[in-house]
């Protein structure tokens, strides 16, 4: 029998299940939301943790308690993972969500016009379709470790008020944060000191392209990656840059400055060379020099209305450029650091399998370098590791996952391979490891670069890897070798008969290199050849190409 209800009406009990969600594209969200889901559990919560890509929207109504963590990607777009989600919510089929509590982390960069739009754009949603917000919305820059674990403090305590439940073990404090380090394990705060094997030029001579192919012994790291994965590298900043600052500024190099939160310090050369970002300008960053150099001008370029010129500013101008402009002069390094962002680590997509090189990491790094504002511009990491690494130097790392950019599970699945330029990296790690595990499945790389004789990328082991039919066909697009350019794009489309045919057989299209331009052009051409091979509409052909990306099938790496 049911017992008979209570004469004086109770609080409401609150439900202790809660969904996080992420949207990832390099595995920053979902590292973060893993650790809270963990977090959530310690603490007497039931989470249910997920990709958004894997989320039932339709159950998206009984959610009580909803955690994104998403990071925007590109010029303001969601990574691919929380494409589908991203616009059911912003769809009609949004159902109301009037029971619904929830929060948002929005990962991001400050250099970019639309930081963290896609957390932005959730936050404003989930409140439109009416939810109430457990916490405000937290948005990180790059260094996003210190914003990420208090926003998730904050979240706990507004969940354990919400549930007005006792709190298990303490929360909000730095302690229970920090308390799952027993050993030592090496991670994006606390890199590996790996030693450096090789340090190659894969380019001929007369290239008008400098890549490098970094060989990294991981022993005694105990660090595992799998092919897809990605290396997190900590470089250094250009000496001549960071002493032509120090010279600017009429700073002492000795002088000691903080390098973190916890009060460490280290001298001013060190600090500018290693820990600090000084190579990019961003508006929160202008802002904060506007108030610590009062009368600098910089303030008039921040004034309203004059948005486009301050984007025009910082484009491509770094820190040498903001002090000598406008002459900033008259704090000391102290202060001046104290406005900086933390050097950020580079992500590269890994080149190597670890069944074929066992304890060794490889990497295909492009050095970038332009002419800008009448000053010559290095790319921070690339040309570290171009000018600087030698056999038996430190290099920090430490290993991204990406769960997004992997083998099929199943060693018999075709795969197709799109990868110009640098974005081939990973393709020689999928094959390399196709070969050590005997799998069978089909495989097809489409490569391209400028020129065939000088920038054919391991050339050699392709040819190899066809021989031993790992590789089963190649495409190559050298763009520069003909009066007309041909890209990856167009090979793609020569040969759509047999490319459909491959995908209608089951295979799985991997994409990989630069975002804006190929990625997006290769995405049409995949397009167009589902639509025509395929007999399909324009609206059919996308559904395809969306039906394959949630079926992670058709996976990206795109930067
Ligand atoms: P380009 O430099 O001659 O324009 C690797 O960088 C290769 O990608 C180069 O051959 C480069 O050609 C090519 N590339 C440039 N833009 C591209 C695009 N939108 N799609 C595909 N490949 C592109």
């Amino acid at each position: 029998a049911q017992a008979a209800a209570p004469a004086v009406s109770q609080p409401p009990v609150i439900s202790k299940e809660v969904t996080v969600l992420f949207g990832s594209q390099t595995g920053n969200s979902q590292k973060l939301a893993k650790k809270l889901s963990e977090k959530l559990k310690e603490q007497g919560f039931q989470p249910t943790l997920s990709s958004m890509s894997d989320f039932k929207p339709n159950t998206l109504k009984k959610v009580e308690n909803l955690l994104i963590l998403v990071s925007t990607h590109g010029e303001g777009e969601p990574p691919d993972n929380a494409l589908s989600f991203y616009e059911f919510l912003h769809s009609k089929r949004a159902p109301q969500l009037e029971g619904l509590r929830f929060s948002v982390l929005a990962l991001g960069d400050t250099s970019y016009e639309f930081f963290c739009q896609t957390g932005k754009d959730f936050d404003k949603r989930l409140e439109e379709l009416g939810g109430k917000r457990l916490t405000a919305r937290v948005d990180c820059d790059v260094d996003f470790e210190d914003s990420a674990a208090e926003w998730m403090d904050r979240v706990l305590a507004s969940l354990h008020e919400a549930a007005a439940a006792p709190t298990l073990g303490s929360s909000g404090g730095g302690a229970a944060v920090r308390s799952e380090t027993q050993q030592t394990e090496y991670s994006r705060s606390n890199p590996f000191q790996a030693a450096v094997l090789e340090n190659l030029n894969l380019n001929g001579r007369g290239s008008d392209r400098e890549t490098r192919h970094l060989e990294i012994s991981l022993e005694g790291s105990n660090l595992q990656y799998e092919p897809g994965d990605s290396l997190g590298v900590y470089p250094k900043n250009h000496s001549r840059l960071v002493d032509e600052l120090i010279q600017a500024m009429d700073w002492n190099r000795e002088e000691l400055v903080p390098v973190d939160k916890n009060g460490n310090e280290r001298p001013l050369l060190e600090a500018l060379t290693s820990h600090y970002e000084v190579t990019v300008l961003t508006k929160p960053l202008l802002e904060q020099a506007a108030a610590l150099f009062p009368g600098s001008g910089l303030q008039e370029l921040l004034a309203p209305g004059r948005e486009q010129e301050l984007r025009a500013y910082i484009k491509n101008r770094d820190l040498l450029d903001l002090v000598r402009d406008h002459q900033l002069k008259g704090v000391s390094g102290k202060q001046f650091v104290s406005i900086l962002r933390k050097l950020p680590p580079r992500l590269y997509s890994i080149s190597s399998s670890p069944k074929a090189h066992p304890d060794e990491v490889h990497l295909t790094i492009r050095k970038v370098q332009y002419e800008a504002h009448g000053r010559e511009r290095y790319g921070v990491c690339s040309t570290y590791i171009a000018e600087h690494l030698e056999p038996g130097d430190p290099l920090p790392v430490f290993v991204q996952h990406n769960p997004n950019f992997k083998l099929p599970q199943n060693p018999d699945t075709p795969i197709i391979m799109i990868g110009p330029g640098t974005g081939v990296a990973p393709f020689r790690a999928f094959l390399g490891e196709r070969e050590e595990t005997g799998a069978q499945g089909k495989t097809w790389l489409f490569f391209g670069d400028r020129h065939f004789s000088t920038d054919f990328l391991y050339q050699v082991e392709w040819q190899r890897w066809l021989k031993d039919g790992v590789l089963t066909r190649m495409d190559v697009a050298f763009s520069r070798d003909t009066d007309e350019k041909v890209y990856v794009q167009h090979r793609i489309l020569e040969h759509g008969k047999e490319l459909y045919q491959w995908l209608e057989e089951g295979a799985s299209i991997y994409v990989c290199g630069d975002e804006k331009h190929m990625a997006h052009d290769v995405h049409a051409a995949l397009a167009t050849i589902i639509e025509r091979e395929g007999g399909l509409s324009s609206e059919a052909a996308a559904e395809y190409l969306a039906r394959l990306q949630q079926d992670k099938r058709y996976q990206r790496d795109v930067y």
